[in-house]
């Protein structure tokens, strides 16, 4: 009677009425009124419904009880324990939605707040210029294609007239990428302009021709406000039967009144280039702001923006061309400087300066 074991038997099996079960219940229900969050509403839950918990422990006990009130006090206690459930699962509910409404108190959105204005990204003045220059002469028929900047010595020189002892060479100072070998290797050089890309458009389709090329251009030289060391052209070229000077120069008459307006003033001069002939090189009148100033070149009265001519004979022959039959004309301009006569930019070297406030007032 008097061992350990006896004596905790009796008191976790706790002598069962009907008033210890009417207690427990409203000892619960006294003590959910103070429950305000989930985890205590748990704790609680385990105190008086869990496995140990107290009306459990009640129900367990039943067979302890006076077999006369067992029946009676087993209602009372199935009705307890319902009773119990009904109001968990009711304050879980309350308490769930006033954790959401709190939420959304703390994450509501004021939609009449003014916006964050959003950084507008831009194109980069030459690209827009590009992009204007070949629309131009998409829409006078020309078909817009690319070419490798890296490029072979034979493309960039050799197929334009160019061979490697003429002094015409010296016209444009080139990257190398490597050496001529003894073994006949020819080397590989940045692309010194866009007119390599002539003999490899007629190498590749029959004539009539008609093409602008857009894309960068490398020079080893010195950089000052009209030069840079890279900078983009766009070729031009169309070869068919009977195209004559007329037909080259209407067509840059064209494309400058399309790009400048009515206003500015256009100038050919004689110039020379190996891979056509005759040669010319094309200006366009000074830029002048509003009060009739000059932001460019202040001294000049004309900005060469294009050199131009007909196809050489030579090249219309490398290509496999017949030049009694077929003639052609080709330009090559340089985009920056086009951008610069027509926005009053003073200086080329702004436009790959990584300036952001230049880059953006276009
Ligand atoms: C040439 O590059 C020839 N391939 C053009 C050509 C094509 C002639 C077809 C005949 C037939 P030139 O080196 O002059 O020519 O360059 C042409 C244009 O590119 C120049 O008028 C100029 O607008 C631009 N340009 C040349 N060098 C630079 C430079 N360093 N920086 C910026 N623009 C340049």
């Amino acid at each position: 009677m008097g061992s350990p074991d006896h004596f905790n038997q009796r008191v976790m099996v706790t002598p069962i009425s009907t008033k210890r079960v009417e207690d427990v219940k409203s000892d619960a229900l006294n003590t959910l009124l103070h429950i305000s969050d989930l985890d205590s509403l748990d704790e609680w839950r385990v105190q008086y419904l869990g496995r140990k918990g107290q009306l459990t422990q009640l129900l367990r006990g039943l067979s302890s009880a006076p077999e006369n009130d067992r029946a009676q006090i087993g209602a009372a206690a199935n009705i307890a324990k319902t009773v119990l459930e009904e109001q968990l699962r009711l304050r879980e509910a309350d308490l769930k939605a006033e954790h959401l409404s709190g939420v959304v108190d703390r994450e509501r959105i004021d939609v009449t707040l003014p916006g964050l204005p959003v950084p507008e990204g831009k194109l980069h003045p030459t690209t827009r210029m590009v992009r204007e220059i070949t629309t131009a002469f998409a829409s006078m028929g020309f078909q817009i294609e690319e070419g490798p900047e890296i490029e072979y010595e034979r493309y960039n020189f050799d197929m334009l007239n160019i061979p490697s002892d003429h002094p015409a060479r010296d016209m444009w100072d080139t990257l190398w990428i490597d050496q001529a070998r003894p073994d006949g290797y020819r080397p590989l050089l940045l692309r010194t302009h866009t007119s390599p890309m002539q003999a490899r458009v007629m190498e590749n389709i029959d004539p009539p021709v008609r093409v602008v090329v857009p894309g960068k251009c490398y020079r080893y030289e010195a950089t000052d406000s009209t030069h840079e060391w890279h900078f983009y052209q766009v070729e031009g070229l169309a070869v068919g039967e009977g195209i004559t000077f007329a037909d080259l120069k209407g067509t840059l008459y064209e494309f400058a009144r399309r790009i400048f307006g009515e206003d500015r003033k256009i100038r050919f001069r004689c110039d020379f280039f190996p891979f056509v002939e005759p040669g010319v090189d094309m200006s366009i009148s000074n830029f002048k702001d509003k009060d009739g100033n000059r932001p460019i070149n202040r001294d000049e009265d004309w900005i060469e923006i294009l050199g131009a001519g007909m196809v050489h004979p030579k090249v219309l022959e490398g290509v496999g061309y017949d030049p009694d039959r077929y003639t052609g004309f080709a330009f090559g301009m340089g985009v920056e400087r086009i951008a610069m006569l027509k926005y009053g930019i003073d200086d080329i070297r702004l436009f790959y300066s990584n300036n952001t406030q230049f880059i953006s007032q276009f």
